[in-house]
């Protein structure tokens, strides 16, 4: 069946609960990837899109920032790539017929997955005030009312630009050079609640806010330390770079709470053998507890320094700062603590001591189990000194490896999405454009919910996203939101945002990645920026969902001359016309985008330059790389309670839930489960099976409850729980934030249980 949603809202929130898988990838998992892709796009439009994510000719998969290889197979894609694909190029439709059948109660009642699957957006629609649903409404109209509400603002600082990680070079560069005209750098986004702990940290310690391996230092590594992530899910394809890597004899460790199935075994779709037995992509698993991180990384940090010879001496002369001080906090760390913090036993942390201490090349990896917790910034800096201290920075097959989640993440930073730009960017602004940018800092996500709620932001523009899904604390954002004047959603689907409004709302439908894109000036191509600095060119080519699309550049440019008028001399609609225009603009004001035009002409693009990896060279504010000496923390949860983290199933994007089949941890059917250590179950009296509610617990004292959690024995570490984001996000406090980035701590939530309503079956 294709083109027709699910009627009702199919969410029963029945999870079946079987025995964890061992391994990831497979066979199964092209069968599910053509069943899921099938169902929205039908035969046809199936073979069509996929065959062209990832291709030279074709567009940069919407699923993940992890490199493409170089080599491109004729599938260079993965399933939940696949999935992605397929939400986007879906053939169900919402038109203005919709909103008229749906009101906005209606809409406000639906789960996420119900209203995702109704399909992509035709037309631009309307909520004026004080009226029960959604209209049809002009473009011309559209930009009129943002323009009408952000002229009577008595500050361009009331205003909010939140951009989610999809959007293009070329869109995110104009979005901030609108805000900045308009007169603010309120430009959150939603690296402030993923990366930004891995950009504070390496700013800091090494100069740049980015990773410093490529694919073939990957390659080329003799030990790679994967920890708070889970590939097999969110990054598959970077298993295919583990497995060479392995090939080549490296070694691997996995840090983790979870098993997770695709650091244990992977059956590499693409290869014959692959496919049937798989390779085994741990020699390790230290099953850390939540928090543990920071900790173990100091103690690693003692255990080299206390080792003859194994500190590399030159490169911590020539090249590092503040290596005593750090040298002495690090020998003053004690096993005790070590193991209390991580929950790990000796012969666990020896043996991956004896693993560093072989290798010549070592790179570590990271994701959100790292970045979101309240010490996430000092555990980075951890990784930062552990690198360091052997010099596996800034040489082959060594360095710092922040794997990104959306697509085009570090691209929107890199093109100015940032509510703390460096001043550097700012001049060349002013210089390139002519006009005075603001000079104070805007407002992040978390600062973003304060100013709605008290009030002093009034109007709301989101380039993509589910800003009130993917928040924490969602009753006290979605009460913010509700405050604002307007709320305004450049989306391409629909999500709990636009059923969470301001006072009047605007949805404007877009242009997604996998869409044709054609303009005055002819076909048109946007670029993006992989997790690994690399960047290159897209192109959708299949038909838009509807002639009444706008891309995202010609939106952004449509509403700056609506809202700025001739007053500014930025030539809007010669960027709107001719995509190549902004790129032009691009090459003058970002550093290491020269000749930008002519280099996305080249299949694979080009990589931008990273002083630590190309020179060696640290431009921090001591000019050399910073060891830092934090004092390790850890979360300390009180008796009874356990610390829950909030993660991703294998069946969603962020907020976007694809179906319902976590499939490598054996959960289906819902997604309403809590993940707990038998011997914690035992203990805190849970059955498996059970039903409970999970309840925060925050130092503010406010009850946050998440209601009807099925309880499930699963092998994670003692003392930690798991459920999903976003049903969780109810329970993470809007002030328990990362110190140093401001990120939610969304994966360590003290949480007790209490005794649900809801039963069984
Ligand atoms: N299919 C798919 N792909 C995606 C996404 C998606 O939702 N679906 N999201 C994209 C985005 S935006 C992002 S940021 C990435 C996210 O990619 P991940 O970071 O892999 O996503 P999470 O599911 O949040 O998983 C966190 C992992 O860290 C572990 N963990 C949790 N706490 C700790 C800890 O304290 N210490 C350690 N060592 N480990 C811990 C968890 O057990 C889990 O394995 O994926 C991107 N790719
Ligand atoms: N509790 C908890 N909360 C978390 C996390 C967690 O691990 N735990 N992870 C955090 C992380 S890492 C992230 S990155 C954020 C994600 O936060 P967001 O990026 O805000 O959320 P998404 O779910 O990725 O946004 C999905 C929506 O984007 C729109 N969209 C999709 N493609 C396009 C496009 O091409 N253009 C436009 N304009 N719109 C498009 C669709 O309407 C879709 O509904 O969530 C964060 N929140
Ligand atoms: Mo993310």
């Amino acid at each position: 069946m294709t083109g027709k949603p699910p009627e009702g809202d199919p969410i029963q929130d029945a999870p079946q609960v079987s025995a964890p898988l061992h391994a990831a990838a497979g066979l199964p998992a092209i069968g599910h990837t053509l069943r899921i892709a099938q169902r929205q796009m039908g035969v046809r439009r199936t073979a069509r899109t996929l065959l062209k994510v990832n291709q030279k000719d074709g567009f940069d998969c919407p699923g993940c920032a992890w490199p493409e290889a170089d080599r491109r197979h004729i599938a260079e894609f993965c399933e939940n790539g696949a999935k992605a694909v397929a939400e986007e190029a879906t053939l169900r439709r919402v038109t203005p017929d919709f909103f008229a059948a749906h009101p906005l109660a209606d809409l406000a009642g639906r789960s996420g997955y119900w209203l995702g699957q109704q399909g992509r957006i035709t037309e631009p629609v309307y909520l004026p005030e004080g009226a029960d649903r959604y209209e049809a409404v002009s473009w011309e109209r559209a930009f009129e009312i943002i323009a009408e509400e952000l002229t009577a603002l008595s500050s361009p600082d009331e205003a909010l630009f939140y951009t989610s990680g999809r959007t293009s070079n070329e869109a995110a560069f104009l979005l901030q050079l609108f805000a900045r005209e308009f007169g603010t750098n309120n430009l959150p986004d939603c690296s402030n609640m993923c990366h930004e702990s891995s950009g504070s940290a390496l700013t800091e310690t090494i100069g740049v806010g980015k990773g410093s391996v490529s694919l073939e230092d990957l390659h080329q590594a003799d030990l790679i330390i994967v920890a708070g992530q889970n590939p097999g899910t969110n990054h598959p394809r970077m298993l295919s770079a583990l497995e060479k890597a392995k090939t080549s004899g490296a070694k691997i460790i996995s840090v983790n709470p979870l098993p997770e199935a695709g650091m244990e075994r992977f059956k590499n779709p693409q290869t014959p053998l692959g496919m049937i037995r798989g390779v085994a992509l741990n020699d390790l698993f230290l099953q850390i507890r939540i928090g543990g991180d920071q900790a173990l990384f100091r103690l690693l940090n003692r255990l080299i320094l206390e080792t003859e010879g194994a500190v590399d001496e030159e490169f911590v002369r020539e090249h590092t700062h503040g290596y005593q001080e750090f040298r002495e906090a690090a020998l003053a760390t004690g096993w005790d603590e070590t193991l209390a913090a991580t929950g790990l036993d000796r012969s666990g942390i020896e043996r991956a001591l004896a693993m560093v201490l072989e290798s010549e090349r070592t790179v570590v990896c990271w994701a959100m189990g790292l970045t979101q917790h309240k010490h996430a910034v000092a555990t980075i800096r951890e990784v930062v000194n552990f690198l360091l201290l052997r010099g596996n920075i800034g040489r082959p097959g060594a360095g710092v490896c922040p794997v990104r989640g959306h697509s085009n993440v570090q691209g929107d930073r890199t093109m100015g999405i940032f509510e703390r730009p460096a001043p550097a960017f700012l001049d060349a602004l002013e210089k390139e454009f002519g006009f005075a940018p603001p000079r104070h800092h805007g407002l992040d996500v978390v600062r973003s919910i304060r100013a709605l709620r008290d009030g002093d932001a009034k109007v709301f523009f989101a380039m993509g996203g589910n800003f009130v899904a993917a928040t924490p604390d969602t009753e006290v954002t979605e009460a913010a939101v509700r405050r604002a004047r307007l709320t305004v959603h450049v989306s391409t689907k629909l999500n709990r945002s636009h059923a969470v409004t301001g006072r009047r709302a605007l949805i404007l439908p877009t242009l997604g990645r996998s869409d044709k894109d054609v303009q005055a000036g002819g076909r048109q191509t946007v670029t993006v920026e992989d997790s690994m600095g690399m960047v290159h060119a897209s192109r959708g080519n299949l038909p838009p969902a509807s002639p009444l699309l706008l891309s995202e550049p010609a939106i952004v440019a449509r509403l700056a001359r609506a809202v700025l008028g001739p007053a500014s001399k930025t030539p809007w609609e010669e960027f709107e016309r001719e995509y190549g225009t902004i790129r032009d603009r691009i090459a003058r004001v970002v550093p290491g985008f020269e000749d930008f035009n002519a280099r996305i002409a080249r299949p694979g693009g080009f990589a931008l330059p990273h002083a630590p990896r190309d020179e060696r060279r640290f431009p921090t504010s001591t000019g050399k790389a910073n060891f830092t000496a934090a004092p390790v923390e850890y979360p300390r949860v009180p008796e009874g309670r356990l610390l829950l983290q909030t993660l991703r199933s294998h069946d969603q994007y962020n907020t976007t839930v694809y179906g319902l089949d976590d499939r490598y941890r054996g959960i289906k059917g819902g997604r309403r489960v809590v993940l707990v250590n038998p011997l914690d179950a035992a203990e805190l009296g849970l059955a498996d099976g059970s039903y409970t509610d999970l309840v925060g617990e925050w130092k503010d004292g406010v009850e946050r409850r998440a209601p009807g959690f099925r309880v499930v024995c699963y092998p994670t570490a003692r003392g930690c729980a798991a459920a999903y984001y976003p049903e969780t996000n109810v329970l993470v406090p809007l002030d328990s934030t990362a110190d140093g980035s401001n990120t939610p701590a969304s994966k360590s939530v003290v949480v007790r249980f209490e005794p649900s309503d809801r039963s069984g079956g």
